[in-house]
């Protein structure tokens, strides 16, 4: 059975979007699809943070989300959050595209990232390796510019 999610991600500015999940079946990778505008051109930390609460915005949305511990790190390496999606990148017109494969995320089971958040940066996220403590936490990408929470959709 195919699943499906769907984030609409808003903010307290300008930048707003749209991300689609898709996963074939249940050990297959989730493609995330989807398109975040009012970006500055450039890269900006792409995460899936641990609540599905906007109570106070998209800080509420707490940490990474990390079910197992791990350090933050980039898509590609093995220590991880699972939330870590890395970077999408703007262009001159202020949109980022986004086409990214995952196999970190799920979207069923015990660790599954529906009724979670998903959250746009303001900065890059160097990816575990910026030399200092917080890079190990957050990637540095700063403030959280729009946000929304993951939910199923047909
Ligand atoms: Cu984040
Ligand atoms: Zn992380």
């Amino acid at each position: 059975m195919v699943l499906k999610a769907v984030c609409v991600l808003k903010g307290a500015g300008e930048t707003t979007g749209t991300v689609h999940f898709e996963q074939e079946n249940e050990s297959a990778p989730v493609k995330v699809t989807g398109e975040i505008g009012g970006l500055t051109p450039g890269e900006h930390g792409f995460h899936v943070h641990a609540f599905g609460d906007n109570t106070n915005g998209c800080i509420s949305a707490g940490p990474h989300y990390n079910p197992f511990s791990k350090k933050h790190g980039g898509p590609t390496d093995e220590e991880r959050h699972v939330g870590d999606l890395g970077n999408v990148t703007a262009g001159a017109d202020n949109i980022a595209k986004i086409d990214i494969k995952d196999s970190f995320i799920k979207l069923s089971g015990p660790n599954s990232i529906i009724g979670r958040t998903m959250v746009i940066h303001e900065k890059a996220d160097d990816l575990g390796k910026g030399g200092n403590e917080e890079s190990l936490k957050t990637g540095n990408a700063g403030g959280r510019l729009a946000c929304g929470v993951i939910g199923i959709t047909q």
